[in-house]
């Protein structure tokens, strides 16, 4: 008889996907609300001959060279792979896979609802009702927001998450622009009516607001360098649902201080799960908000991603290549 796969997962699934991980492998499941420490991935992938990471588990060279011989295929819970050293993984004759487009929608979803939230919060005043509905110091002449529609938004990155949301943001009677690796092929451009700019600099430099929409990669990270967000308006405020890594969040955190510009609405951060201190004043300060990365924090998304997880190692272990492979080309 076949000898199950010891499967090592690094956090908490769905209940469903863990039932289902139980029957098809040797499941070692983690019931502790807590991360795994480094000391708990060196010892998966010295065991285990499949890894289940999640995006704060950090899969690097230094880890891998510890990987014993049964491992032989990482099956990301998540879309980005920013956390995988992908190329020294298939140097080490390990797959990896990820669950890309089950999530699209959800952090779509989630990008429109901060891109609304925003301006919506982030002026000097805001106020939440109390819960004794005191309304101290309510006024009906507040101005609490900034106008939405016939606003110019530019996605930083126009796949499937930046074109869901675009998408939404056309409903809303924003103006949609982007900057992307590579041009999109006239006919989506037509479909999102998305303008194009093939200098980042000078789409900053006009928007109204920025929703950042690409993966971490080296060549994204700190896209949004200083530099690059001193060309933002003053008025202007950016939202990140993607990967904190592409935004300098020290220099972002420093301006917002300065009000250089009128805020911003992160998702993502640098170094989660710890999040700059300076961002946590300003959220009280109601010039940011901050989310505890939820952009695909809904029921159905993680059992999509599950179930997408559950297809690549069952392929994998049945000797196929596995839909969601990652190459290191792809990145
Ligand atoms: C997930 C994400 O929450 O899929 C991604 O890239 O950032 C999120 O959708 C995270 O990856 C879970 O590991």
């Amino acid at each position: 008889m076949k000898k199950r796969p010891l499967v090592v997962v690094t956090r908490r699934l769905p209940d469903v996907i863990e039932t289902r991980m139980r029957e098809l492998f040797d499941a070692r499941l983690n019931h502790d609300d807590r991360a795994f420490t480094s000391e708990d991935l060196v010892q998966a992938v010295r065991e285990a001959d499949v890894l289940v990471p999640t995006v704060t588990d950090r899969i690097d060279a230094a880890l891998l060279a510890q990987a014993g011989e049964n491992l032989r295929l990482i099956a990301n819970f998540g879309n980005g792979v920013d956390n995988i050293d992908v190329q020294t993984a298939n140097n080490r004759g390990i797959t990896v896979t990820n669950t890309p487009g089950v999530l699209t929608e959800d952090t779509a979803d989630m990008t429109m609802g901060l891109i609304l939230a925003g301006p919506r919060r982030i002026t000097e005043g805001a106020r939440v009702v109390p819960d004794e509905h005191e309304w101290t110091g309510w006024s009906p002449m507040w101005m609490l927001g900034r106008r939405i529609w016939g606003k110019r938004l530019g996605i930083v990155g126009m796949g499937r998450i930046g074109q869901a949301v675009a998408r939404r943001a056309r409903a809303f009677g924003l103006s949609i622009h982007y900057h992307n690796r590579r041009r999109l092929p006239a006919t989506v451009e037509d479909q999102l009516e998305a303008t194009y700019w093939e200098s980042l600099d000078q789409m900053l430099a006009r928007m109204d607001i920025i929703s950042v929409n690409c993966p971490h990669t080296p060549a994204t990270y700190h896209l949004l360098s200083a530099r690059r967000l001193k060309l933002l308006k003053r008025d202007a405020y950016v939202v990140n649902t993607a990967r904190g890594e592409v935004v300098d969040e020290t220099a972002l955190a420093r301006m917002l201080e300065a009000n250089e510009i009128a805020g911003a609405a992160l998702d993502v951060f640098e170094n989660e799960p710890a999040v700059n201190p300076k961002l946590v004043k300003l959220a009280r300060q109601n010039k940011v908000v901050l989310l505890p990365h939820l952009g695909s924090a809904t029921i159905e998304g993680r059992i999509d991603m599950g179930e997408k997880v559950i297809v690549n190692i069952k392929t994998f272990m049945d000797g196929h290549r596995p839909p969601d492979r990652v190459l290191p080309s792809m990145l």
